[in-house]
């Protein structure tokens, strides 16, 4: 069997001196090459020592930090299963993710470890560690002991590498089985397209569990050899001050946002940056041009999902195209995408369906699910998006919207069927609609309106104050509405364009 592990080919990048910076933090560490092949192959010698069976997931939920990172390359590395988890997830949803990954390892903050080890050991964990931000907690201590010197599992293209979860227009959270081939056909795409070169070094400031910070931004600055300038919490001041060291950033538009409301923003700044990337949610046409104004870098914006990586993106080079605001660009090479209407034909350029993906970076399939998998693919074998979109005759490609019930918030997904399941659980309650309206900051929040059961009292400030003893912050409803009844159609079914209509206005700039 030829190993395919992707760890193996990001650390076959690592430049020949071992001892030059790897990563420059916010917090005033450096970590060397050095470090971080010796902490990786430390940490993977620990994962080895508990003999765990093939294909085990090891779950992380801890805040951002070099050795959080580590501890992915370290999983990959000993050929086992990453499960990263939002650090803003509560217990229930840690719950539910832990039952239905049966995870052999968890890592969780040392706060969180009282009521997090006895789910995991309920759930089959044979160790629970503890990761703080400040490098405390079992995991180092533990790791600390274990040999510095580790030969990389092998693992062939197919074996999965990492589950990530995303919610589901219904029912519970799927977990979308990514493949070591996955990562690393879609690293190495993104590495030509980009034209990642020599001296590149990477800002980055995004959170590292999900597919933006912990895949495209991580993998493309170390399958290039680049160093990265890391921060914690995306903060903007701290990352315009580094613009001058840096030559690639990427971001969600929230942080296009921010940083656009930052005087020090000036063109000067910028003058050693090389590329702007954003993703994760729709660039306002309005971020994309301000930008283009205020530093005369033309922001490249791309597509991608959990289940796929990255799809499309904008050219890098102008003799490909201009990078057009407003669309998400062209199939990256080896993707496959098309656009098909409800009868499942093809579609002429420059019409509008479901946006469907083929290509060696999409996932496996859903963990455990089956049928779920079986659901959002063709009979001929394309993943059905759920996006909803069209391709010009040039070819770039233009999200319009979603056939999916989903809010995008500041780059996060909210599913409404989960808060109106949350809301409806509530006493008193008769039903609920959650519904996303424009925001300047977060692009898009989510709007709860709801009705009561005949008689019943309660105000809407307890409703957000019940969602939010259970639910991740960036999920809870920027505001909340009890009416006498919500608008229907003909068919009895709550117009929730109506209510967007309605309040689409509630946080105009
Ligand atoms: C924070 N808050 C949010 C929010 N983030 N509300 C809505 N949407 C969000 N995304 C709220 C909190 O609930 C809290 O409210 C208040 O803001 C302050 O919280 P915070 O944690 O201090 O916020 P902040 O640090 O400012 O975070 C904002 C942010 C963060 C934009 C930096 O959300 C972020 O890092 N987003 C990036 C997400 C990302 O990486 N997505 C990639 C997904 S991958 P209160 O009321 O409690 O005070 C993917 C695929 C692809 O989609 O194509 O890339
Ligand atoms: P996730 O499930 O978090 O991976 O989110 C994936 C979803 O984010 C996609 O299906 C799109 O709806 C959305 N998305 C990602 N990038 C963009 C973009 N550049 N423009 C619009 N939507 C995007």
């Amino acid at each position: 069997m030829s190993s395919t592990n992707l760890f193996a080919a990001l650390r076959a990048a690592f430049p020949a001196d071992l001892d030059s910076i790897a990563i420059e933090t916010d917090n005033g560490l450096n970590y060397s090459w050095r470090d971080l092949d010796r902490g990786t192959a430390m940490m993977a010698n620990l994962l080895a020592s508990l003999e765990l069976e093939p294909g085990a997931r090891v779950a992380v939920q801890v805040e951002k930090s070099v050795e959080a990172a580590m501890l992915y390359l370290a999983t990959l590395r000993a050929g086992y299963v990453f499960l990263p988890l939002n650090t803003a997830y509560q217990s229930a949803e840690i719950e539910y993710f832990i039952g239905n990954a049966e995870p052999a390892v968890v890592v969780c903050s040392k706060k969180n470890f009282g009521w997090v080890s006895p789910l995991a050991f309920q759930a089959g964990a044979k160790a629970v560690f503890t990761l703080d931000e400040d490098r405390s907690g079992t995991l180092l201590e533990r790791a600390a002991h274990c040999s510095d010197a580790h030969t990389v599992a092998e693992r062939s293209a197919d074996d999965l590498a990492a589950i990530l979860y995303t919610s589901g227009t219904t029912g519970r959270s799927k977990g979308a089985m990514l493949t070591h081939g996955n990562l690393l056909s879609n690293a190495v795409v993104l590495k030509s397209y980009w034209g990642w070169k020599r001296g590149d070094v990477l800002i980055h400031a995004l959170p590292i569990f999900h597919v933006h910070g912990l895949f495209v931004a991580l993998h493309g600055a170390l399958l290039n050899g680049s160093k990265m300038l890391w921060q914690g919490r995306f903060d903007p001041k701290w990352v315009i001050g580094k613009l001058p060291e840096a030559t690639v950033f990427m971001g969600v538009p929230t942080l296009y946002v921010r940083m656009l409301a930052e005087p020090s923003l000036q063109r000067q700044a910028c003058s050693n940056m090389r590329l702007f990337i954003s993703g994760s949610a729709p660039l306002l046409i309005e971020t994309f041009r301000d930008w283009q104004e205020r530093t005369s870098h033309t922001i490249l914006e791309r597509y991608g999902m959990s289940e796929t990586a990255m799809l499309t993106s904008n050219p890098y080079k102008a003799k490909e195209g201009e990078r057009r605001g407003g669309t998400v660009g062209f199939p990256l090479p080896g993707v496959g995408v098309r656009v098909r209407g409800d009868a499942g034909q093809d579609l002429p350029a420059g019409e509008i369906g479901g946006i469907e993906v083929r290509g060696p970076n999409v996932f496996k399939g859903y963990w455990r699910m089956p049928e779920k998998t079986r659901e959002e693919f063709t009979s001929d074998g394309w993943f059905k998006t759920g996006d909803v979109g069209q391709i010009d005759k040039r070819g770039y490609v233009t999200i319009v919207g979603r056939s999916k019930d989903l809010i995008i918030s500041g780059g996060y997904n909210v599913y409404p069927a989960e808060i109106e399941g949350y809301i409806n659980d509530m006493p008193g309650v008769a039903e609920s609609a959650v519904v996303g309206v424009p925001h300047p900051d977060f692009g898009e929040v989510g709007v709860a309106v709801l009705t009561l059961k005949s008689g019943a009292a309660l105000e809407p400030e307890a409703v957000i104050a019940s969602l939010k003893a259970k639910l991740a912050n960036f999920k809870i409803p920027k505001r909340c509405y009890v009416v006498s009844e919500l608008p229907r159609n003909t068919m009895g079914k709550v117009q929730k364009n109506l209510l967007r209509d309605q309040h689409k206005g509630l946080f105009a700039s």
